[in-house]
């Protein structure tokens, strides 16, 4: 599709500013450094600027030190000629590196979410890939470039986590393959894994399990959801994301469909950042659009304004619409 565009775009440009989602994950930091590995083998410079920053979880990514922190201050002194915005559906998920768009650079948007809101100059788009890493995997492919130690780490834990390790329906033969490439460098996959999902510190594990004991199931056991308030989210301080961690137990639970993770946003007054996950009947991304957010068929998210009760009830309601 616009795969050559953005390969044109690439060529063309020469000083690249790189940025993600906030809610920063494996695939938005792979794709985010791994496209920076990739503009350096090609002479160009770069620079990657996210408003939030790495997850405990995700320090270990090689390069992440020259990840640099958006500062109002200086946002006006970056050089760039493209601005590269990465695994992103909408310029508003970027949160303040947004203000980039305002600057001298042309966008390219690279994304695989369906809802994505073609905000770039070039857009290449394609839901059909299961991450943005694979996509950036591709891009490497159709430039030339090989692959080394460090980019193959990126772009297989960026594929390893937006597929839910190799199972979500997003996971085709393709991503199978990419995988098997990128492994031919070495990569030391329990380590990875254990890094990525086994290293939650014990305190964070029992806020996880009393997340889970107030878990409430409705529609005959169909739809599971979580709520989780500012004061526990500042006593218990976790430094974990227990996102997928809380979904993935409630879609183990024989019978539910959809679930929904309710959290207010630490740092924002009466804001609240909705999770849904779905086991694949109920189109999850056509509930989040509703309220202005997007994703995925089977994941989505949206951040809405407003008290977190009566914006949960909100959501409910839409969902048992789709039931
Ligand atoms: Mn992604």
């Amino acid at each position: 599709m616009s795969l050559k565009k953005a390969v044109e775009c690439v060529r063309k440009n020469n000083k690249f500013l790189i940025t993600s989602h906030v809610g920063l994950e494996g695939d938005a930091l792979g794709s985010e450094l791994a496209f920076y590995l990739l503009l350096k083998r090609l002479g160009k410079a770069a620079r990657v600027i996210n408003d939030d920053k790495t997850p405990y979880a995700y320090q270990f990514l090689p390069h992440n030190s020259l990840i640099e922190k958006f500062s109002a201050k200086s946002s006006g002194m970056v050089d760039y000629d493209c601005f590269a915005v990465l695994d992103c559906a909408d310029l508003r998920r970027a949160g303040r590196a947004r203000a980039f768009d305002a600057g001298q650079g042309a966008v390219l948007n690279i994304d695989h979410h369906v809802s994505n809101q073609r905000f770039g100059a070039v857009n290449w788009v394609e839901p059909g890939y299961s991450s943005c890493s694979e996509m950036i995997y591709r891009l490497y492919k159709e430039l030339r470039v090989p692959f080394d130690g460090d980019s193959a780490l990126l772009l297989y834990t960026g594929i390893l986590t937006d597929t839910g390790s190799f199972r979500y329906s997003n996971t085709t033969g393709y991503t199978h393959r990419a995988a098997a490439e990128l492994l031919r460098f070495n990569l030391n996959v329990p380590y990875i894994y254990n890094t990525v999902y086994g290293n939650i510190p014990l305190q964070d594990m029992k806020f996880l399990n009393n997340i889970l004991t107030k878990m409430r199931l409705e529609e005959t056991g169909r739809l599971a959801w979580f709520q989780v308030e500012k004061k526990t989210l500042r006593s218990k301080q976790p430094v974990f994301d227990l996102t997928d961690h809380l979904m993935n137990y409630a879609r183990t639970i024989k019978g539910v469909e959809v679930c929904a993770l309710f959290r207010e946003n630490l740092g924002a007054k009466d804001e609240v950042r909705v999770n849904l996950r779905s086991q694949g009947k109920i189109d999850v991304n056509k509930i989040a659009a509703f309220f202005g957010g997007g994703g995925h068929k089977t994941a989505s998210g949206i951040t809405i304004k407003g008290r977190i009760n009566q914006v949960r009830r909100q959501v409910l309601d839409k969902i048992r619409e789709s039931l």
